[in-house]
Formats: structure tokens, sequence, C-alpha cells
């Protein structure tokens, strides 16, 4: 959760967002077409619960198997009896899903890799993985860090690796995922899986993160969540975490949220149900723009989510998974190297940080460009 509007990452998801929540032009016989639909499903349920018909002479089983992604009947009268015990209206059946993810959501192996790379960390056993959520057509993004904090593959001596984590892009576009493909075969560094790629999904899209991770990446020593937008000073990073005394496991740093209150106004963009999340507030929790653990953590987050009902505050849902662990986050050596909101450039303060938002990929470039010159910063 963070409080910053700008940012090339956030803003491709944003205007994902936006699109996603635009009244679908549907004509009203759709409407009606579904209203019946779920009127007639609703006495075929009961016809089928009190045994007068059997399934297999119901004509239009695969169709409707098929539009509502059920393949399974006794799964289907399970739920449908259950709704009908718990709403009052069946109309509201088939058509009405509630907003923000459902309970099962973010269980990441709910998901498949589309692309996975498996072969990164069999080829060298790495450091550091720093994997970066980014939306789809954000490939903007992707080459600035690819030519600036993303270019390095030995840090202070340590191998480091980058890659990138996507979902689907909204618009199921053929191009865009033929695109994305090629460029995957020309780096090597995109991770993909078949989740919807939206801004309410990010808490999905960072539990595939740690699946994959988990799976993957075991034998990484540490790992980083890092948004696109960000500023990473990456030397500064792998001296932090080579700094004698550093935890190996159960480790997770960066900018420390204390107490933050759960936003319940409706037009936020952070706004969380009470249905969702009952608690007025968060765990500690580490800020979603880039967040520092020991990779024994992603396979006790996949097995702990589990247990977690999902909300869409990513950041938040990993310092619910750390809490549920029984442990907490850490304050970093030095706490004031994870910056959030960025004035402006200053050349001597770049070189003693280690995260900062910027508002662009072209800043990434200047700023990146600029503290590499070799005058001593300071
Ligand atoms: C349907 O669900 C039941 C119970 O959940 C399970 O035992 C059965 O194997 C499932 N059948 C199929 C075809 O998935
Ligand atoms: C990474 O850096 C090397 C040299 O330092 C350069 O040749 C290469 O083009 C860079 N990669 C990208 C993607 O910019
Ligand atoms: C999240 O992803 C799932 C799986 O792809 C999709 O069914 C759902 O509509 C998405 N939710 C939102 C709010 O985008
Ligand atoms: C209570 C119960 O059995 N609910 C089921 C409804 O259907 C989903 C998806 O098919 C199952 O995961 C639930 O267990």
């Amino acid at each position: 959760m963070r409080n910053v509007e700008s940012g090339s990452g956030a803003n491709g998801l944003k205007r994902q967002v936006v699109e996603s929540l635009i009244p679908q032009k549907k004509p009203l016989f759709h409407l009606c077409f579904k209203f019946l639909l779920g009127l007639g499903l609703l006495i075929m349920c009961y016809t089928l619960s009190s045994g007068s018909l059997s399934w297999k002479t119901f004509p239009f089983q695969g169709h409707y198997n098929r539009l509502l992604n059920w393949n399974n009947l006794s799964k289907l009268k399970v739920n449908l009896s259950e709704i009908k015990e718990t709403t009052q209206s069946p109309t509201a059946l088939p058509t009405v899903a509630p907003t923000g993810i459902q309970y099962h959501q973010a269980y990441p192996r709910n998901y498949h890799f589309i692309m996975d790379n498996p072969e990164v960390c069999k080829t060298k056993t790495p450091f550091l993985v720093l994997m970066v959520p980014v939306a789809p057509r954000n490939v903007e993004a992707r080459d600035a860090i690819r030519q600036t904090w993303g270019n390095r593959s030995l840090v202070q001596g340590q191998v480091v690796i980058t890659l990138f984590m996507l979902g689907l892009s909204g618009d199921a576009d053929v191009q865009q995922q033929e695109k994305i493909q090629q460029e995957n075969l020309q780096h090597h560094d995109l991770i993909q899986s078949n989740f919807m790629d939206t801004y309410l999904n990010l808490t999905i899209k960072t539990m595939v993160i740690m699946d994959w991770l988990a799976t993957r990446c075991p034998t990484a020593a540490y790992a980083m969540k890092i948004d696109s937008d960000m500023f990473l000073n990456i030397d500064n990073l792998v001296i932090m975490l080579c700094t004698p005394g550093m935890p190996q496991v159960n480790y997770l740093t960066g900018m420390l949220m204390w107490d933050r209150p759960v936003v319940r106004s409706k037009d936020s963009k952070w706004y969380v149900s009470e249905e969702l999340y009952p608690d007025p507030s968060y765990p500690t929790y580490t800020l979603g723009m880039g967040y520092v653990f020991s990779n024994d953590l992603p396979k006790k987050y996949v097995e702990i989510s589990k247990l977690i009902k999902p909300f869409n505050i990513e950041d938040a849902y990993i310092g619910m998974c750390m809490k549920k662990l029984g442990l907490a986050p850490t304050s970093p050596p030095n706490p004031s190297q994870f910056k959030a909101y960025n004035q402006r450039y200053n050349r001597c303060e770049y070189s003693q940080i280690i995260t900062y938002i910027l508002g662009s990929a072209q800043e990434l470039i200047n700023y990146w460009t600029d503290l590499k010159r070799p005058e001593p910063p300071c």
C-alpha cells in the first residue's frame, strides 16, 4: 500500500483497473439471459437434489459446464445448496460476484506458469533474486531496469538475477502475448502466470512470485520483491545483506509500517471491506515498493496462505503471513536507506540509499547514468 500515484508500474496497472471498472457494454437481453440461466440452474438444483431427474438426461450439460466453468456436479450441488441457505434472492446467484478477491484466489497453486525459465537458477546459484512485478504491456519499465540495476549479474562478487513477473493482459490480446514471448526469447527473464494482471490481483501476483521462488529457485540465499518504478542501489543492498550477523532464515526487511489502519473509504484504491479483512489495522508489514527476505520464507508463505483469507493489499498480506507464521519483519540495519518519496535527485544521497520511488522509466536511466559517473558522488 503506497501513497504514490505516479510510477510506470503502478500506472500500467491502474489503467487496467480503471478499464475493468468501466461497466461493460452488455445489451439488456444478455442480462435477461443470465437471469433466466440463474433461475434455471436453481430449478435444476432442486430437481436434482430431489432425485427426480438424472443429470445425464439433461441435454445441455456440457454447455452449462463450459459456461460456468464448473465441471463437477457434486461440487455444484454443494455450492448451490450452500448459497441457497445464505442468500435471500435467487436472482443474485450466478451473476453477482463480490468485489475484491475470493477466498481461495491468492493461493498460488491455483494458477500455472506459462513461462517460468526454470533453468536460470539451475545454471548458477544466486545470492539474490530480484523479482519485479510489472504489467505485461510495460516493456518500457522492463527495458529501463535491464539497462540499469537489472543489468548486473555480479554485484560485490555475488550472483544476482533479475526477473519480471507478469500475469495475463486483460484484453487477451494475442499480439501482445506474442510480443511477450519474443521478449522472453531475447532476454530469458520473464515469468508469466495465468491469472488476470489487474491492480486488485496484486496479492495473487506476489504469491505467484513466492511460489516461483519456492519451486524454481530454492537455492538462492535472499530475494527481493521490487516494484518496476523503483530506483535500486543494488550495491548497497548486497553490502547490507553481506553484513556479518545478517539473519539467513525468517528474515523480512524493508520500510516498516506499524499499525496502519485499513482503508474503509470505498473511493480509495486501497479500499478493503470488513468482510475481507475485519480488523481495523494491519499487522506490521514492509512497504510493497521493495522488501527483502531470506529465501526460506517463500515456501512458508505459500503454505500458510492456504489459511489466510486474501485481500487486495499485497504488502499487508505478506505482513499477515508473517504474523500467522509467528514471525515479524525486522528493521533494516540502516532504516534510512529504504526511502519512498523522491523530492529531487541528489547524487550524494542516491549513492547511500537502497530504494527510492521514481516518476518514470526515463528518470531511472538518467539518475543511474549520472550516479555511475567516475567522480566521487559526495
Ligand atoms: C468431484 O468432486 C468429488 C468431491 O469433491 C470428488 O470425489 C470427485 O473425484 C470429483 N470428480 C471429478 C471428476 O473431479
Ligand atoms: C548491460 O550492460 C552491458 C555492458 O555493461 C551492455 O553491453 C548491455 O547492452 C547492457 N544490457 C542492456 C539490456 O542494456
Ligand atoms: C483475478 O484473477 C482471477 C484469475 O485470473 C480472475 O478470475 C479475476 O477476475 C481477477 N480479479 C480481478 C479483480 O481482476
Ligand atoms: C463448501 C464447499 O464444498 N464449497 C466448494 C464450492 O466449490 C468450490 C470450487 O469448486 C470448492 O473449492 C469448495 O470447496
